[in-house]
């Protein structure tokens, strides 16, 4: 055992154990390495650690030639990314088919998506990716679909109004923990540690169906505290507004326009930041160029007054026109 290990590096080495995937295992490991201190009595440990560093990069590399081979492996695009979840026949793949060019396969029998569903919807003039998804609790998906939604920004639980709610919204809740995706909450301390908090909401869709309003009022009263809800009728074409509305929320995200002095603001292409990002933030979405070289920039929009010269801690808002200046 070389000595002189800090204690960081026993956390580490925890987390390392308790790690399930190989890209978690791989993060522990470059940490054990980093807090490792240089000297001959750590080289050998050193040499070990890397090589265990080799064969997990090589296993995460196999898992995601798989994931791509079937479907799995999704490129994100667009503003952000939207995944419909939930027990089979709720209607998701009509969901993606009401709201994108997409031509998913909609079956009245359970189990009719096999592999993810992508469209673009328009919100606005930004543009969102939704995914359409095998059902919860379909096996042989399992693992690969799990991964999928990790890396999702809103995870859209949709249930099926026309039924009893609450054990739907429970199997698709646990479902997620399955996988260890858990709601995003303001609250850290209520995360299980090696969790994936993500953003949810949750549809109510056949609201055109005899029982739905009564299990909307169940739905509303057992969950709105915890989630945002929408009621809509994928089918009939009712609460699509709603629903993307729903979703821009929940995405918290602003679209802020930029301008460069001297002409008209491009009123057309917004860049999408997070809610809250900074004048800063915003330079260095946009080029390490202008991140470097920021002077000040001038704001019509959240300023106190339009064209208001602002610093780089100003916080920005949804429909902001920002002149950088460098
Ligand atoms: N009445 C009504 N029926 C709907 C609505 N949305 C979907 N359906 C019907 O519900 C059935 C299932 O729809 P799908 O979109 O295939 O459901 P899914 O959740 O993708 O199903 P899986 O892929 O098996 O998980 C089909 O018969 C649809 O026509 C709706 O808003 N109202
Ligand atoms: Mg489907």
């Amino acid at each position: 055992m070389p000595a002189n290990l800090p204690p960081q590096y026993f956390e580490a080495e925890k987390r390392f154990r308790a790690a399930k995937e190989p890209e978690e295992k791989i993060a522990a490991l470059e940490e054990m390495l980093a807090i490792m201190p240089h000297h001959k009595g750590t080289d050998r440990l050193h040499a070990v650690l890397r090589q265990k560093i080799a064969k997990l990069s090589q296993e995460a590399e196999r898992k995601l030639a798989t994931a791509r081979r079937a479907g799995f492996y999704i490129s994100r695009e667009g503003a952000g990314q939207v995944m419909l979840v939930g027990p089979a026949n709720t209607g998701k793949s009509q969901i993606l088919a009401a709201l994108t060019e997409a031509m998913p396969e909609i079956a009245e029998y359970p189990f009719t998506t096999k592999t993810p569903g992508l469209g673009m919807m328009k919100l606005e003039d930004i543009q969102i990716q939704l995914v359409d998804t095998p059902p919860m609790g379909y096996k042989e998906v399992r693992v690969l679909l799990s991964n999928a939604l990790r890396s999702a920004d809103l995870i859209a639980i949709v249930i099926d109004l026309s039924l009893e709610p609450t054990n739907q919204v429970e199997a698709a809740l646990q479902g997620l923990r399955d996988a260890r995706i858990e709601p995003l909450t303001d609250d850290e301390t209520q995360l299980t540690p090696g969790s994936y908090p993500r953003r949810m909401l949750i549809v109510g869709n056949k609201n055109d169906l005899t029982d739905s309003s009564k299990n909307w009022e169940r739905l509303r009263s057992q969950y709105a505290k915890l989630f945002p809800l929408v009621s809509i009728s994928a089918r009939e074409g009712r609460g699509l507004e709603e629903f993307g509305r729903a979703i821009y929320q929940t995405l918290n995200i602003i679209r802020v326009y930029t301008k460069t002095p001297g002409s008209k603001a491009d009123l057309t292409d917004p860049m999408v930041l997070e809610k809250g990002s900074t004048l800063e933030q915003a330079a260095e979405a946009l080029h390490k160029d202008f991140y470097q070289n920021l002077k000040y920039a001038v704001v019509w929009g959240s300023g106190k007054y339009d064209g208001q010269r602002v610093s780089k801690g100003h916080v920005l808002r949804d429909g902001d026109i920002v002149e950088f200046h460098i």
